[in-house]
């Protein structure tokens, strides 16, 4: 809390010397405390001169996630009002399962820099090199029954095509249930996970991944052919904190309007995103592969595709390929 205070003081004298004296009156703490709050501070890459005459001033802010710059951009009534950063995690969704399970409560975030063990679906990994993109997991508890869930992943992805929108300038595409592609390649990923009793869910963790500022080259092989970022479509670099505190505005509203109007006004805007009615695709799931041309989504977000010789499946989780 004092990191924050102190900052948000330095930050309104942008261009000039603070006194030791103020800050320590102003904070009600010994001027020796707000000395070693400063060097934490610097420690965590601000860049921070020091006078003894003059007092402080914050010359740089570093680039990265901690509650200390995220909370002074906020605009969210009550998401990501409590934040639990870590310079590293495995995986920012496992840890706020935890989190979660130990009585976190609704809207409380987590957000790593980095991620060695970045969760896709179906036990598959998500790149997560440190201090370039965004790895955000939300703890939800939304009074709905557990066949509703899918419809959040869809809220979300919507919100984050949204944000991705309002920041590049350019339309994504959402491609069921969870990617957002941006000209053909994946640019971000969703990973919803559910603790639910038989007539109700318990939590959710929602779970967003944005490549943002990360170069085509730094991609592992595997998938630098079907991934991008926001800086290499755009061709500049975007601030992460200014993106993040867009995507938990976004993420807000439309999960106030999931739990105000319903699922249907989700649904709409998602089949705009998406543009899927009428497309050929190749689905994978559970190991069956089929082909067929996607109809639509329902009511709880599930896949319906008509086969070559008309039959109707639905789809509750799996992979698709678009085919011309
Ligand atoms: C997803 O899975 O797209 C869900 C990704 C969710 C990641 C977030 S990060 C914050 C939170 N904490 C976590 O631990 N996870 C969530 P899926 O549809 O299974 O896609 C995974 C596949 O996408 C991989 O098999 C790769 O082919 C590809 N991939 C991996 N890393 C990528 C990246 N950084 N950008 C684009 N594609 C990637």
């Amino acid at each position: 809390m004092m990191d924050e205070e102190i900052l948000r003081l330095l930050k309104k004298h942008p261009s000039a010397f603070l006194s030791g004296e103020e800050l320590s009156r102003r904070l009600n703490v010994s001027r020796t405390a707000v000395w070693k709050r400063i060097r934490h501070l610097r420690s965590l890459g601000y860049e921070i001169e020091a006078s003894t005459r003059s007092g402080y001033w914050l010359v740089q802010s570093p680039d990265i996630l901690a509650p200390s710059e995220i909370k002074l951009l906020l605009k969210t009534k009550w998401l990501g009002r409590t934040i639990h950063y870590f310079p590293a995690l495995d995986s920012t969704n496992s840890k706020a399962y935890e989190l979660a399970t130990g009585g976190a409560k609704e809207g409380e975030i987590v957000i790593a820099e980095s991620q060695a063990k970045g969760k896709g679906r179906l036990g598959r990994n998500w790149f997560s090199p440190p201090y370039l993109n965004l790895y955000l997991s939300v703890i939800l508890r939304p009074k709905i029954p557990p066949q509703q869930a899918p419809l959040i992943t869809l809220m979300a992805a919507v919100a984050a095509a949204e944000a991705i929108e309002k920041s590049s300038g350019l339309r994504p595409l959402i491609k069921w249930p969870n990617d957002i592609l941006l000209n053909g390649r994946k640019m971000a990923g969703l990973l919803n996970e559910i603790k639910s009793e038989t007539d109700r869910v318990d939590f959710i963790i929602l779970g967003i991944g944005v490549n943002l500022n990360i170069d085509e080259k730094m991609f592992p092989k595997e998938i630098r052919s079907i991934a991008t970022s926001m800086k290499r479509e755009t061709g500049q670099a975007v601030s992460r904190k200014d993106f993040l505190a867009l995507l938990l505005k976004e993420l807000e509203k439309w999960y106030t309007i999931f739990l105000e109007e319903g699922g249907n006004v989700i649904l709409e805007s998602w089949r705009r995103w998406a543009q899927i009615k009428g497309r050929q695709v190749k689905m994978t799931s559970f190991g069956e592969t089929i082909g067929g041309k996607a109809i639509d989504v329902d009511s709880e977000g599930a896949l319906i595709i008509e086969t070559r010789h008309g039959e109707r499946k639905r789809i509750v989780a799996g992979d698709i390929e678009y085919r011309r």
